[in-house]
């Protein structure tokens, strides 16, 4: 099985040189997040869920007491708020939002799943038609870092699938009077959602899925909850998952970078240290058949982490389990390790990058080549910042236009359609013991023989 040793820099070394794993094995020697967390964060959540659907707005008072360290007044924010906080924003931040949206909302709008019909057979017709949900739930966390990025990235795709009702949640803050982060508040204004809680973390999906009433507030429940946050986002979506429609989980956030010997470990370094910077649980791993060239990243990061500015988390991150470098024998085994870790983001710098990219399958989203870095991707490129973790990949998508959509399937035949599958019908309906469903269809071919 792998060898993992410590080395003196950051990342540990998990060297598959010489070994033939299989997918599983390759599944259990790829760096991840310990189970322990998980177990943790899953009884915890349970109790938060629990307690916001018994208690409603005096359990979400007391959480944010107690995370956010906020004694809060009104939960939901006055429009006036969101008004005031686009008047005052900073008109460079400003711009950087509006760039964001209009490519955000262009590649959104082009994402939408087209609706099918097909006439099966002559008067047989079938539409697969796409509908959006009513209303939707988003989440926007700010516990380390406040994120306005991810109020576009929640936000454009549901106005683009055509959701009618759109309400935010996300932390009150400490500093800003128990509001949201005033940058938050001014994307949702440029975005023109004007309803905003300021709740945080599992209590305000609980609150999305169950509903609340504060005072003359109703937070009407919703139908779909979306939103990348920490683990423990990410386990209430998982236990509300049988209540409201969730988007892929999106919890702490990885980036997996394959490179060969003609990456610039810079770059690579520079990438690396960029997720991490995020939380300490971020997960931050380099694929490489070049033990030379993870050796210059490991130079790299040594420069760059001293750099940082939040270099005590990224270097927790780094060195954490969930990160590391993985060594393999050549391309091909690289790319396996890659489909195996199923990595949040997934870059490619070696050579031919975009032959590789195709020839992966899991990833959430893959960034081609030396100028398409993750944070490109986590402001402005265009696409989805929220994004499937900790292996999801495997089976699931980004956020686009179709997570706040559904597909009714919708079925027309004529009398003689109908009368042509008669014996099929009855034949299945009786080998099922179901003879009514059979009749269903008789009753109304004798019908039409009276009729003539
Ligand atoms: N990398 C994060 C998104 C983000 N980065 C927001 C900066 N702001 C998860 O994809
Ligand atoms: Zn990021």
């Amino acid at each position: 099985s792998a060898t993992a040793t410590t080395p003196s820099g950051f990342l540990r070394v998990i060297d598959l040189r010489g070994q033939h794993l299989s997918w599983n094995e390759l599944r259990h020697a790829v760096p991840r997040q310990t189970a322990s967390s998980v177990a943790e964060a899953e009884a915890s959540v349970r109790s938060i869920i629990e307690n916001v659907q018994t208690n409603g707005a005096a359990a979400i008072r007391e959480y944010a007491q107690k995370f956010d360290g906020v004694d809060q007044g009104r939960i939901k924010v006055d429009p006036a708020e969101i008004q005031k906080a686009v008047a005052e924003l900073d008109p460079a931040v400003r711009k950087g939002l509006e760039t964001a949206i209009d490519r955000t909302r262009r590649f959104a709008k082009a994402q939408r799943p087209a609706d099918v019909e097909v006439e099966i057979a002559p008067g047989a017709v079938l539409n697969h038609r796409w509908t959006p949900v009513k209303r939707a739930g988003l989440y926007i966390p700010g516990g380390l870092a406040v994120y306005p990025s991810s109020v576009i990235m929640n936000v454009v795709p549901a106005q683009a699938a055509g959701v009618e009702s759109v309400v935010l949640c996300t932390p009150p803050q400490k500093d800003f009077g128990g509001l949201p982060h005033p940058v938050i508040l001014a994307a949702a204004g440029l975005l023109e959602v004007d309803e905003v809680w300021a709740i945080g973390g599992a209590q305000s999906l609980a609150a999305m899925a169950y509903g609340l009433t504060d005072g003359e507030d109703e937070l009407e429940p919703v139908n779909t909850v979306t939103g990348p946050g920490n683990i423990f986002v990410a386990m209430a979506k998982r236990q509300l998952r049988s209540i409201v429609g969730v988007d892929a989980e999106a919890g702490t956030t990885e980036i997996a970078i394959i490179a060969d010997n003609s990456a610039d470990a810079r770059f690579v370094a520079a990438d690396l240290i960029s997720q991490a910077e995020h939380d300490p649980d971020a997960g931050s791993v380099l694929i490489t058949d070049s033990a030379e060239f993870a050796q210059q990243v490991e130079a790299e990061l040594a420069t760059q982490v001293a750099e940082a500015k939040h270099q005590e988390r990224i270097g927790i991150a780094l060195r954490g389990p969930q990160s590391g470098v993985v060594l393999t024998d050549n391309l091909e085994r690289s790319i396996e390790v890659a489909d195996a870790y199923a990595a949040e983001h997934l870059e490619i710098h070696t050579e031919n990058a975009r032959e590789v990219a195709g020839r992966v399958r899991n990833a959430g989203a893959i960034f081609i080549g030396s100028y398409s870095p993750v944070p490109l991707g986590d402001y402005a490129a265009g696409s989805n910042h929220v994004l499937p973790t900790g292996g999801t990949a495997v089976f699931n998508s980004g956020l686009h236009a179709a997570s706040f959509m559904k597909a009714v399937q919708v079925i027309e035949y004529s009398r003689d359609a109908l009368a042509e599958l008669e014996d099929d019908i009855v034949a299945l309906a009786t080998s099922e013991d179901l003879p009514a469903h059979g009749r269903a269809v008789t009753i109304r071919s004798e019908a039409s023989g009276r009729e003539g």
